[in-house]
């Protein structure tokens, strides 16, 4: 697909997640902007998966371990036709498909239920080691938010896939400097990132997490790496697409009103 059909697509990605949190009047608006991009670019140009088969045996994995931006993931999967727009109506909703954060018993195309923040990339190192067992060569994929860093947890799974030599899972951090309440760095700083990472033994690579030539040229490094995992750190924007939304952490779980959802979704269209 060219850039231009992935740009027009992550704005009707943007545009979903803006009405869903605006229907559901709850939800994560800043970390599933900021990641948006990289999913779309995810689903589109880089897994392989079957919407017609989402438990196929050779797909490969997602795992969306920041998982309060499922608005973000949701809405690619029903751009791909995992399930149909309509259900996006249900998010957050009592007895609705889509629920506040990823289900993997219940929704199609979700690989692991996330939103306990560090347990994800644990799951898709796990993953990455089954898979090598069996001889499979689908890949894992796992986003982490750069806040979620710092849970424990994180390091003792990098370690672990270092150890194991993971070449078949790659770690993307949504490094937009922002968490719950302020910025990383005034609450617990995790750089420098790139270091760490190196030190535990990973293929480090930083690129912008908006721009789809450099997320092309990370993922093929990723690709092109053998026996050691990949970390692509990808710098990004919380918020981004809506000017009011953007660099501010009070939009980290906030739903936007009825003028504000208007005013968002004119500049994320423009
Ligand atoms: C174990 C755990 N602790 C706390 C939370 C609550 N929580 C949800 S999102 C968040 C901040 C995450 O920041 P970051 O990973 O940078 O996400 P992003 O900026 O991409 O939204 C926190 C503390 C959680 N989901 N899980
Ligand atoms: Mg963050």
């Amino acid at each position: 697909m060219n850039k231009e059909n992935l740009v027009s697509l992550s704005k009707n990605v943007r545009k979903n997640i803006i009405e869903m949190i605006y229907e559901s009047k709850s939800g994560h608006p800043g970390g599933s902007l900021s990641c948006a991009d990289i999913l779309t670019y995810l689903y589109y140009e880089e897994m392989n998966v079957d919407v017609n088969n989402p438990k196929w045996d050779k797909r490969d994995r997602f795992v969306l371990s920041k998982g309060h931006a499922a608005p973000a993931l949701y809405s690619v999967l029903a751009e791909k036709g995992f399930f149909s727009k309509e259900e996006l109506k249900t998010l957050r909703k009592t007895g609705g498909l889509l629920q506040g954060h990823p289900d993997s018993k219940h929704i199609p195309g979700v690989d692991v239920s996330t939103g306990s923040l560090g347990q994800g990339i644990s799951n898709a190192v796990g993953m990455a080691l089954g898979l090598k067992a069996q001889s499979n060569n689908a890949r894992v994929y796992v986003v982490l938010g750069d806040g979620e860093l710092q849970e424990g947890i994180v390091w003792e799974a990098a370690m672990a896939a270092a150890h194991y030599k993971l070449d078949n899972l790659v770690a993307i951090v949504d490094f937009n400097g922002l968490q719950i309440d302020g910025k990383n760095e005034e609450v617990m700083s995790i750089n420098p990132l790139d270091e760490k990472f190196k030190g535990f033994g990973f293929n480090v690579i930083k690129c912008s997490g908006h721009d789809y030539d450099e997320l092309d040229k990370a993922f093929k490094n990723a690709e092109e790496t053998k026996g050691k995992p990949t970390i692509i750190i990808a710098k990004t924007i919380k918020g981004k697409g809506v000017s009011f939304m953007e660099n501010q952490a009070g939009w980290h779980g906030q739903a936007p009103n009825e003028e504000q959802t208007k005013q968002a979704i004119m500049e994320i269209m423009k």
